[in-house]
């Protein structure tokens, strides 16, 4: 409800231009009761949808513990994404191998140089805690079909293939134990090694492979690594999986696949970077490199936002897996604000890390992430716990909401004064979050409006919090 009209000789204070200044906090409170009874509601035509999201797929019905799970990750927001493996050690990212045309025989010479004797989980996991993050997604097996753990139905893994011979996945499900953090696994349908992904999808042409294979076998073999990696890791997080577009004709089998996982740990989340609406059995709904409903990428060009939670990744530079060759880092303050936009899409944000070689993350990521870390650290309210708030995303901003908590995340505004549409019921505070100072909310009689005083503007995030 927008309060329009006030009653008369109940102290208005009527400004120059004419407009009337409400100090909510100043109100006595018989004036806040009295305005409860003149409203006039107006239509949200441009709303977000419904904090709660529905999440009935036809052929399946998420375990309780699931759609605890669920809740769990949109609480969440924010999680840290490492794309590592043995495509590190040549610092060209993780499509090295198909976009230099590697075969197989030679890209086999890889894994024995793999040797990340500097690799401390506890380190990884303190640096995704210290940067606000709930949880890790990590490349199980990316395209390059080399396994970072220790898998029996292939030898093509850390423990067989290389001179560490350690599972890294068991590691750092043990150090994310410990220090309360969610571990999944990003794990890759697309598979440029496998003798049976055939016939071949859109990509992997130059892998030297002989034109034959069985498909059906290929599909055992995932599902043999994915048994593993629910069996094997304590409890973790969900899967999220991706390559499906290489092959969007193929039987994927994935009510198979999808049910196995479901059997093996019920709470566990699925989601597919297919780029399309989630498909049944699904669990969330990821973006890559968009925002929701965004289309900036190509990939994303058929892309439907369905009613699961959501989450959205980005790179720091621009690459996935470690790239030598690549510093155009992002700003502190670009990742903020995506991570913010994120939360006003009622998305979490999933930064990715790609850690060298030898197993240390680069320290301009550190930087960022470490400073990321201390903004959450001061308006983590802002955004943990928070869903889409009642304003759709704008260009200047968005906003996110939390029990009777609506938040104004202000992120380029140059004016003194900015609108406040779709605010419903009685305000009984308005303040800063960043000063902690009261806000001034002007009823124009057709809306309200923020009033901004000079030297407010922070130039992160400036932001209002409405206590309704
Ligand atoms: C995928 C991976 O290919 C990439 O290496 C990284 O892991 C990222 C998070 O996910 O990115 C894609 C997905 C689809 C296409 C291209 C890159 N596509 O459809 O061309």
């Amino acid at each position: 409800m927008i309060i329009q009209r006030r009653r008369a000789g109940c102290g208005d204070r009527f400004m120059s231009s004419g407009r009337r200044r409400v100090t909510f906090l100043t109100l006595p409170l018989f004036l806040l009761l009295s305005l409860r009874s003149q409203i006039a509601v107006q239509a949200q035509a441009d709303s977000n949808p419904p904090a709660s999201q529905s999440t009935v797929n036809t052929a399946y019905t998420p375990s309780p513990a699931n759609l605890a799970a669920r809740k769990w990750f949109q609480d969440a927001k924010s999680g840290m994404f490492i794309h590592w493996g043995v495509y590190s050690v040549l610092g060209e990212g993780e499509w090295v191998m198909n976009n230099k045309g590697i075969p197989i025989s030679e890209y086999e010479k890889i894994p024995p140089q793999f040797n990340p004797t500097e690799f401390n989980p506890a380190e990884w996991v303190a640096l995704a805690k210290a940067a606000g993050m709930k949880y890790i997604t990590i490349t199980s097996k990316h395209h390059d079909g080399f396994a970072i753990f220790d898998s029996k139905v292939s030898d093509y893994d850390v423990v067989d293939r290389t001179p560490y011979k350690k599972d890294i996945l068991k590691m750092l499900a043990e150090e994310c134990r410990k220090q309360g953090i969610k571990l999944f696994f990003y794990h890759s349908q697309l598979d440029w090694h496998h003798p049976d992904y055939f016939p071949l999808g859109r990509t992997g042409h130059s892998s030297g492979r002989p034109a034959q294979g069985e498909w059906t076998r290929y599909l055992d073999y995932m599902d043999g690594q994915l048994r593993e990696l629910l069996t094997n890791y304590g409890q973790i997080g969900g899967i999220w999986f991706d390559g499906w577009w290489d092959k969007p004709d193929a039987d994927w089998r994935l009510d198979k696949t999808y049910k196995l996982i479901h059997d093996l740990q019920p709470q566990a989340l699925i989601g597919n970077n297919h780029h399309r609406k989630p498909f049944p059995g699904e669990d969330f709904q990821m973006f890559e490199k968009d925002l929701p409903g965004g289309k900036t990428a190509e990939f994303n060009r058929d892309t439907e936002i369905g009613d699961l939670p959501l989450e959205t990744c980005e790179t720091i530079n621009k690459s996935w897996g470690y790239n030598k060759n690549d510093s155009s880092y992002k700003s502190d303050k670009e990742l903020l604000h995506y991570l913010i936009r994120a939360a006003g899409h009622n998305a979490n944000f999933l930064l990715n890390v790609g850690p060298l070689p030898t197993g240390k993350i680069q320290p301009e990521f550190v930087t960022q992430l470490r400073a990321m870390g201390q903004w959450m650290t001061k308006y983590g309210d802002s955004i943990y716990g928070t869903r889409g708030g009642p304003v759709a995303p704008r260009p200047w901003g968005v906003t996110t909401q939390k029990g009777n908590k609506i938040y104004f995340h202000i992120l380029d505004w140059q004016d003194s004064l900015l609108p406040l549409p779709n605010i419903h019921g009685i305000i009984r505070s308005a303040r800063f979050l960043n000063t902690g100072r009261k806000a001034d909310i002007i009823d124009t009689g057709q809306g309200l409006v923020l009033s901004i005083p000079a030297g407010t503007i922070d130039p992160v995030d400036t932001i209002l919090v409405l206590e309704m």
